[in-house]
């Protein structure tokens, strides 16, 4: 039996031509962003990717089928549901076999991308350990995703609500190679500096796509988490958004949000507690994020064919 995927026109092209191709998710659209912020930046991130001469496969779950690249009306459609589901590893299937629409987290986005053969995934941050987690367990399926599809992801790091060392730790102990693009610290999404030394350093996209080729050609699963540090003149300082941070953690606390529904909450609390300043970064750093990508899916093109 076929696989439930379609692609769109303009990655269906690509894939013939050879050209450069970068995954993007669609849960920061349909989660990660309010409207009608989130179709813009969709429609933004996709044409950095194309002026960087790559192409963007915006990836989501229509009607049960898996959509590698959508058009400017299924976007459209996506970012108007009042409720989505939100797919990760453990309900892709299942969305697909109901007949479903779903957004796809980072986890999800990286199945579909190995699926379609995709090697680079441009995004904002990555989910991880959640604070508090030694009592919850809320532990991302993204960390697990990392660990087993080799897929390169791009990301500003994890998100700064989560518990970074322990995220960090856990993909050590997963095997997951992190690097942190052209600066020896870790970025921490909105800020692009972190008390944490970078395990690996790289500065220039042909290092990071060769590390890709070379971990297939030595047959490891699994893939790697660059962390690209969001341009200086567009972070927010830790010590700003600290206290943010805490204030909208204890709010959650308060109101029992859990599993899937914190890290949506947390980002509209900080939004509407930086009077929408902590937006204007998260646009910023995923651009910038998907103009990284294009580099090392050119990089990996040309040394593949
Ligand atoms: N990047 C952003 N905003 C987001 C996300 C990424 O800038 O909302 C999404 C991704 O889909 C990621 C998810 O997989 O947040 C993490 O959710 P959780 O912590 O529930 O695993």
């Amino acid at each position: 039996m076929s696989l439930p995927l379609i692609y769109a026109p303009e990655v269906e092209a690509a894939r013939s031509a050879g050209k450069p191709i970068v995954a993007l998710e669609s849960t920061i659209i349909t989660h990660g962003m309010p409207f009608p912020q989130n179709v813009e930046t969709a429609r933004a991130v996709e044409a950095e990717v194309r002026a960087a001469g790559a192409v963007p496969a915006t990836i989501a779950v229509l009607s049960g089928q898996i959509h590698i690249g959508i058009t400017d009306a299924q976007l459209d459609h996506l970012a108007g549901l009042k409720t989505v589901s939100k797919l990760s590893r453990a309900d892709l299937a299942a969305c697909l076999a109901a007949g479903r629409d779903g957004a796809t987290t980072v986890a999800a986005t990286m199945i579909c991308a190995h699926m379609a053969g995709i090697h680079v995934f441009a995004t904002g941050g990555i989910g991880g350990v959640h604070r508090g987690a030694e009592d919850s367990f809320d532990i991302s399926a993204d960390l697990q995703e990392l660990a087993q599809t080799p897929v390169t992801v791009v990301a500003a790091g994890a998100k700064a609500i989560l518990d970074l060392p322990k995220t960090y730790e856990v993909l050590e102990t997963l095997g997951v190679p992190v690097i942190a693009y052209g600066q020896d610290q870790l970025p921490a999404f909105w800020s692009a500096q972190s008390p944490y030394p970078a395990p690996l350093r790289m500065d220039s996209a042909a290092q990071i796509a060769a590390a890709h080729l070379m971990r297939g050609r030595l047959g490891l699963p699994g893939g790697q988490l660059v962390t690209n540090p969001i341009p200086q003149e567009d972070q927010i300082p830790a010590e700003v958004l600290s206290p943010l941070i805490e204030q909208a953690l204890a709010e959650a606390a308060a109101q029992g949000i859990s599993a899937k529904a914190v890290t949506p909450f947390l980002l509209d609390r900080i939004f509407t507690l930086t009077d929408g300043a902590s937006l204007k970064a998260n646009v910023a750093l995923v651009r910038n994020n998907a103009r990284l990508a294009s580099a090392i899916a050119a990089e990996i093109g040309s040394s593949t064919a």
